[in-house]
């Protein structure tokens, strides 16, 4: 069902600072800069490889309100690991399969993400306290 790791989400509180450290770090570019008023973020995507069906990323996050998912994260969390995002061919049918196996899901219907992509979240405390993304990356 899993392709590969799209993307680790990571929550942050000054996305430029955040940008900058990690691309000049580890020498990875930016190859996507979006504001997403539905999931509440604006987010950068920093490419790191290329795999079946899509790329692989680190996605920096900064919320756009206290309110959002993010914002709830940084409060009570601070800055850090938000997300895991798998690469499935089919999100919809990846929802499917996995809801049937009693893993709830946090969108009734796939989203729209970052770079075209088609995503939905699992439900953290039914996949070991793991925030769980499932993206079906944009058709090239
Ligand atoms: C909350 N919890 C987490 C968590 N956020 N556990 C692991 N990782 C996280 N990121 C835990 C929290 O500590 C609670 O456990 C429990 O889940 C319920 O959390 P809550 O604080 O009561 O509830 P909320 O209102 O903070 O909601 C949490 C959920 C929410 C996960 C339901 O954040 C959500 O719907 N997220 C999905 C959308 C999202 O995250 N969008 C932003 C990324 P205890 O304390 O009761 O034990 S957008 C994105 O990735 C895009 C656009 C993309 O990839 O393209
Ligand atoms: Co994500």
């Amino acid at each position: 069902m899993f392709m590969r790791i799209d993307h680790i989400g990571i929550a942050c509180r000054d996305l430029e600072a955040k940008i900058a450290f990690f691309s000049e770090t580890f020498e990875l570019t930016v190859v996507a800069r979006e504001v997403n008023e539905e999931q509440g973020v604006k987010e950068a995507m920093l490419h790191i490889a290329d795999g079946e069906g899509g790329g692989s990323y680190i996605q920096l996050l900064e919320p756009l309100s206290e309110d959002s998912p993010v914002g709830k994260f940084l409060a009570k969390r601070g800055e850090g690991v938000h997300h895991v995002a798998f690469g499935v061919p089919d999100v919809a049918d990846a929802m499917a399969k996995i809801n049937e196996k009693g893993v709830r899901l946090l969108d009734e219907r796939p989203r729209h993400g970052s770079m075209g992509s088609e995503i939905a979240f699992l439900h953290p405390k039914d996949v070991g306290g793991m925030l769980t993304e499932l993206v079906q990356a944009a058709r090239p």
